[in-house]
């Protein structure tokens, strides 16, 4: 075998390993109710499941096609055992990891949460498939204080290992309820069918009193609610625009109503840099101990490659859009092809386990 070759052999090999590090799952659903705290463990996708709350999915990649029927809960979503309790405005507290539990290795896209009810049982063994959900949040572009008021994802911050919160409505009705918790990932969204989507369904009893419920134009099937083509999935503007329409329906105006009672604003479907998202806001934390030195570096070379496309971003407001955008597609586009080699490199250190995995060719 001659260099040349070994190297093609090797280049091939790595493009047809299945990706470990650059998709991942919802690893914890916190509840802060009232005084108390709740962390609810979820199951690593695939693993030998233990009781739950959150609905196990059977791979961290991702769920792709609008028209998917894993877009409902993920990709082979089974019935989890347990229930969560929460009650009327309860904050959320979603924690999205890699799948080698360090931080979620994405930063481009908006975070979406639905709900729907599971009727008089518990969810433990509702199928969701053909339900109607609506939507109480969604976050896309906010504008971020500590990077001096430049536009940032939202997602941004999960990368940077915070959890995202969402406040459950003030106003829902008492009852069973599954709540989806949606990252959709856009860094592909230049092309056509090249979002991800990232849902994770958690099941939960909500008490209290309160009469707050969706209308029916509100409510939508997933899939159903969205479609390859949506402003918001497919977006060749991804990386040169400050603007960003939400796919799916409006916030329903139970929500908004809730909300804005308690001094929130804004039941708009596009956000932008002046008018940031509604519901659901970012911060906290998480450790991102024990991270391999693979991961690091892919780590390092992903905020490099955005820290440009941030400022390039802060700097575009005033120039032509088509100025940017060359600019910026050639620097993501390297990182995410960087960073998809750097993550099949630390495939390829794991050994045998994942290269068993193989079979599914998809790198992203
Ligand atoms: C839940 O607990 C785990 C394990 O201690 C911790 O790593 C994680 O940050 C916690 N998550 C939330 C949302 O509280
Ligand atoms: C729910 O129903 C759909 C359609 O029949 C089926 O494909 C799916 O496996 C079911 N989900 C569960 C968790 O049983
Ligand atoms: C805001 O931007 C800074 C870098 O400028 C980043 O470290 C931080 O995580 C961002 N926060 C959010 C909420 O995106
Ligand atoms: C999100 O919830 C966590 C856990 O209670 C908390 O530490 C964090 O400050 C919250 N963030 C926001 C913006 O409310
Ligand atoms: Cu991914």
């Amino acid at each position: 075998m001659t260099i040349l070759q070994a190297i093609s052999s090797l280049v091939l090999c790595l493009f047809a390993l299945p990706s470990v590090a650059a998709h991942g799952y919802l690893a914890y659903l916190g509840i802060v109710d009232g005084q108390s705290y709740t962390n609810y463990t979820g199951n690593v996708p695939n693993a030998d499941p233990s009781p739950s709350v959150i609905r196990q999915v059977s791979d961290i990649s991702p769920v792709k096609g609008a028209s998917n029927p894993d877009l409902n809960c993920g990709l082979n979503a089974q019935f989890a055992q347990k229930v969560a309790s929460a009650n009327p405005g309860d904050l959320l507290v979603f924690d999205w990891r890699g799948g080698d539990n360090t931080n979620w290795p994405h930063n481009t896209g908006p975070m979406l949460t639905y709900m729907t009810s599971c009727g008089s049982s518990d969810c433990t063994q509702y199928n969701s498939s053909s339900s109607k959900w609506f939507k109480i949040a969604e976050i896309g572009i906010v504008t971020n204080a500590t990077s001096n008021g430049s536009p940032v994802w939202a997602q941004q911050s999960v990368m940077n290992g915070a959890f995202t919160n969402v406040t459950l409505p003030s106003t829902i009705s008492p009852g069973n309820y599954l709540i989806r918790h949606e990252i959709i990932a856009l860094h592909l969204a230049t092309e056509l069918g090249g979002a991800e989507f990232y849902p994770a369904c958690s099941q939960v009893k909500v008490g209290g009193s309160q009469t707050g419920m969706a209308k029916d134009s509100e409510m939508v099937l997933l899939p159903g609610a969205y479609t390859d083509t949506d402003p918001g999935i497919y977006d060749p503007d991804v990386y040169s625009s400050n603007s960003y329409t939400f796919p799916g329906p409006p916030i329903a105006t139970f929500v908004s109503a809730s909300a804005s009672s308690s001094g929130s604003s804004s039941s708009s479907s596009t956000s932008s840099a002046t008018s940031p998202a509604s519901t659901g806001s970012t911060s906290g934390s998480s450790s991102s101990s024990g991270v391999q030195s693979v991961c690091k570096l892919q780590r390092r070379t992903q905020s490099s490659a955005e820290s440009v496309a941030r400022r390039s971003l802060k700097h575009s407001s005033h120039l032509p859009l088509g100025i940017q955008e060359s600019h910026q597609q050639k620097g993501l586009r390297l990182h995410s092809l960087w960073g998809d080699l750097v993550t099949t490199f630390s495939a390829l250190r794991l050994g045998g386990l994942e290269i068993a995995k193989g079979g599914q060719s998809a790198m992203y």
